[in-house]
């Protein structure tokens, strides 16, 4: 292929940022200098929350940040050198969720954010106004611009929203399912079937297959729009050596009847060639054995190293996603 291949990255927070960092470098190693013009994230929306009178979209912040190099690498969210001055005014007033931590820097974000919301920017608009800010070597989609926060639903039937679950019980309450109330209704953003259905290769990052990849592939039309596309669909397992990476994705995959196997979850998003989403599977070296599942299922497992644990390793990982899909 002589022109730069079209990329676009199904992504969650973490997992997606580290690999949408691994993508972007793999793209430069091949020489190609204007990222931005042909490396897509459709980003995953259903983590976003309403919080002390401001609108957060914490996965893309955390791929803004990531790109921009301004992310809190340890803690896996929000900005580097952050203070929290008024978080713990909020508190003071009783204000937004004690366990809940609104750095300042990130704050200013929250508070651009709403300002152009509420103006009357479509939330697509805003990350494009927000993307300015930074070399970010990427065009970042939210997966739809409708509001469909992730509520968790509890055994005896109690509704939280999925980040009191999340931060504030640790994922320690036994979800019995999670609702993106008003997907079914939802649009893709303006550009997200078009990125897919023009892309080279369609890569679905190592993020969590329930609570990130999945309202991702719930929006009306995406999932069609994979099933369509003449791209590869390459996805990369967040499972190595049979437990998750990072995060508590495990809870979330038991709650939906699938086990934390990079197996189990390769066959929950399926083979294209049936209705699902993957042409072929990135599994762990230490998954190796279950490759053979893996492709009884009708999807082509490859071997790999994983494990992103820095920049170099990311790209090679991305590499071998790129290479899979042919491009
Ligand atoms: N995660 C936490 O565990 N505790 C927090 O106080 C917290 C604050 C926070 C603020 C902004 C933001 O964008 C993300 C934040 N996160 C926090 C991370 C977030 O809750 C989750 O890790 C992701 O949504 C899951 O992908």
């Amino acid at each position: 292929m002589s022109a730069a291949p079209r990329i676009v990255v199904l992504a969650g927070g973490v997992g997606g940022s580290r690999f949408m960092l691994g993508v972007r470098e793999a793209l430069r190693r091949r020489g190609i200098d204007d990222t931005a013009a042909v490396l897509t994230a459709v980003v995953n929306t259903g983590d976003d929350l309403w919080l002390s009178g401001v609108r957060l979209q914490p996965d893309v912040d955390s791929i803004t940040y990531a790109l921009a190099g301004v992310n809190d690498v340890e803690r896996g969210w929000g900005r580097t050198d952050d203070s929290e001055r008024v978080n713990r005014e909020l508190q003071e007033w009783g204000a937004g969720w004690p366990w809940f931590t609104l750095g300042d820097l990130d704050l200013g974000t929250h508070l651009a954010r709403t300002g152009w919301l509420r103006d009357g920017l479509t939330p697509t608009q805003v990350i494009e106004r927000m993307s300015r800010r930074w070399e970010l070597g990427a065009r970042l989609l939210p997966m739809t611009d409708a509001e469909v926060d992730t509520v968790v639903v509890l055994r005896d039937g109690s509704r939280l929203h999925f980040q009191e679950w999340w931060t504030r019980h640790r994922a320690t309450l036994a979800p019995a399912r999670f609702e993106n109330p008003g997907i079914a209704a939802a649009a893709p953003a303006p550009g997200v079937t078009d990125a897919i259905t023009s892309a080279d290769a369609v890569l679905l990052a190592p993020s969590n297959p329930v609570v990130s990849v999945g309202p991702i592939l719930a929006v009306p039309g995406i999932r069609e729009a994979l099933g369509a596309t003449p791209a590869p669909v390459v996805g990369v397992s967040p499972i190595i050596g049979g437990r998750i990476v990072r995060g508590m994705a495990d809870v979330c995959l038991t709650a939906i009847g699938v086990e934390t196997s990079a197996s189990a979850v390769a066959t929950h998003y399926g083979t294209r060639t049936a209705g699902g989403v993957l042409d072929a599977w990135l599994l762990a070296e230490e998954d190796a054995a279950l490759a053979e599942e893996v492709a009884g299922r009708g999807i082509r497992p490859v071997v790999a190293p994983l494990w992103m644990t820095d920049a170099s390793r990311s790209a090679a990982l991305a590499e071998t996603a790129l290479a899979t899909a042919g491009v």
